[in-house]
């Protein structure tokens, strides 16, 4: 039987307010989209992943959805949508769409209605509890800080959010809340989208009594608490037989929460998800308190990582991601951004792409962007970092500090607009635009990587090609060696037929190495006669 589709492609991810402005306001959206439709075709890439363009007031990037069948303005019509998915479709590009399914906007008709009464009829679309001792309903905390549930003086009781008090969670129990939301799914394939990113669908099925949680680690709460739910499993299950078998799309469930030791529950053929997003590597240098309180990472640890989960996902098909919207560049968190910009992007891009699962690449990490930094905590723009500031102050934390973290590990780090030229709003709009635009556009941006030969951009179109010609980095094994080396990322793909080396110098030392045997068939510094060492940041991939 031939591989689904999704197995051999390599997937680009449209952050769609920060790709391209294509009516002079700031922001971008689906006619900058169009724009650029070339230059993602000029990437080699099969479909793209494209962040929500809804109904929405805007107040998590669009992850409060107000209006699941409606494009909002800032990003357009629907009449640019379609044209947007056509001109990808007559490139031969498909498309996933983000659909947020454990939560909605508080301002969806849904929730304004479920707030009204307690008996009003989609009063039970949502969570609503009684507190407890004058104060919520149990210690859950909110990813983006404070408590998970908000009082609502209308009708006395507390709603859950686990993100924002602007996004209540609703609840999958009730049959007619997941009947809204195949809907909903129905609508878009109908459309003709390819595929779903499903959004935090690990925490769509509660636990019954809501239990208080052990609050000491907030990435084991996730895990504990708020994901893996009791019904998880079914509530995925449901939505394959009754939709998506029915269109043959890709599923990809975003999994905060998953381990590898139970992730095969929500793979299972014919009953889930195709492929998910889990979060080992990006949970790696946050510390207890979550996200900004982080700690150092170590390379055997990173690897290790990798590791388990290519194993658990053996029966399976993994994803891979090194960087998205939610996180820090790639470059930055895993790599050098200064000395050796260029080298470790493509160093990284080198692993992203040779490594077992589909690749998921964030726009700019084909032309190496880094983190914007921040001066100050009132320049943040994004939720997560703003509520996390304030519940910070009330704890009397040092601010120095906390905007280091930001710096290190906020969402506002990469979702500065895509850096297309050195102009003063590089190329990305003709107004001033909603984020700045990191001063180094000047030597960072696709215009000079165009011309090239040598650029990170041309590199990545390269390692495409690559997997693209060698079927053995999309079904071959995968095999760690030196698996406790701190510089070296060292792994053999291989299938009968054909075996792979990969050399990934993860550090600024000259290694001893030798690289004599086998067939270079690509890297990140040119070709050199001495094959005993390797350079700083230095990636190879030879054929044995
Ligand atoms: O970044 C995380 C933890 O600090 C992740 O766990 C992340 O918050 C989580 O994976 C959920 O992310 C998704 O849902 C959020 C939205 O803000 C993110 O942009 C989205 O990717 C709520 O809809």
């Amino acid at each position: 039987m031939p591989l689904p589709w999704w197995t051999h492609a390599v997937i680009y991810q449209i952050y769609p307010r920060s790709f391209k402005d294509g009516n002079g306001d700031g922001v971008g959206d689906l006619r900058g989209i169009i724009d650029k439709l070339d230059y993602i075709k000029s990437l080699g890439v099969d479909a793209v992943w494209l962040n929500p363009i809804y109904h929405s007031p805007g107040v998590d990037g669009g992850y409060d959805i107000s209006d699941y069948r409606a494009i909002d303005p800032l990003f357009g019509t629907m009449e640019d949508f379609d044209e947007m998915l056509q001109g990808l479709h007559q490139r031969g590009i498909r498309l996933i769409m983000d659909i947020v399914v454990n939560h909605t906007s508080d301002q969806h008709p849904w929730f304004v209605e479920s707030r009204k009464s307690k008996d009003n009829p989609y009063r039970h679309y949502y969570f609503w509890r009684k507190g407890r001792d004058s104060g919520p309903p149990n210690n859950w905390l909110s990813f983006f800080g404070g408590s998970a549930w908000q009082f609502d003086p209308i009708t006395g009781e507390y709603y859950l959010h686990l993100f924002s008090k602007e996004q209540p969670d609703v609840n999958w129990e009730n049959p007619a809340v997941r009947n809204e939301f195949k809907e909903l799914m129905i609508f878009w394939l109908n459309k003709g989208v390819d595929g779903l990113r499903l959004d935090v669908i690990t925490a769509i099925s509660k636990r019954k009594d809501f239990p208080d949680s052990d609050t000491s680690d907030f990435n084991k709460t996730i895990e504990r608490y708020y994901a893996n739910g009791p019904r998880l499993s079914e509530f995925i299950a449901e939505l394959r037989e009754q939709v998506w078998n029915k269109y043959g799309c890709l599923t990809v469930g975003e999994g905060p929460g998953i381990t590898p030791d139970n992730v095969m529950e929500y793979l299972q053929p014919g009953r889930g998800l195709d492929m998910i997003f889990h979060f080992g590597h990006m949970f790696l240098d946050q510390g207890k308190a979550g996200r900004f309180d982080p700690v150092p990472w170590t390379l055997p640890e990173f690897k290790r990582i990798f590791l388990s989960w290519d194993k658990a996902l053996v029966q399976g098909w993994g994803s891979i991601f090194l960087g998205n919207h939610d996180f820090a560049r790639m470059v930055s968190r895993w790599g050098n951004d200064k000395t050796y910009r260029t080298e470790s992007a493509k160093l990284l891009l080198t692993l992203l792409l040779t490594l077992r699962g589909t690749p998921f690449i964030y726009q700019g990490d084909e032309i190496g962007m880094t983190n914007f930094i921040l001066k100050s905590i009132n320049e943040a723009v994004d939720v997560e970092s703003r509520n996390a500031w304030a519940q910070a102050r009330i704890d009397g934390k040092n601010e120095a500090v906390f905007l280091k973290h930001i710096n290190y590990s906020g969402r506002d780090n990469a979702r500065t607009p895509v850096q297309w030229d050195d102009s003063d709003y590089a190329g990305f709009s003709s107004a001033k635009p909603w984020m700045p635009i990191n001063p180094n556009k000047a030597y960072v941006n696709i215009k000079s990587e165009e011309v090239n030969a040598d650029s990170i951009l041309n590199y990545f179109r390269s390692l495409v090609h690559l997997r693209k010609t060698m079927p053995v980095l999309i079904t071959g094994n995968f095999e760690l060696v030196n698996v406790n080396d701190y510089h070296l990322f060292t792994y053999y793909r291989f299938t009968d037929e054909q075996r792979l080396f990969v050399a990934l110098n993860f550090s600024e030392e000259t290694l001893p190495f030798n690289l004599s045997e086998g067939n270079r068939l690509i890297g990140n510094y040119p070709l050199k006669s001495d094959l005993s060492m390797l350079r700083p940041w230095e990636a190879v991939v030879i054929q044995l």
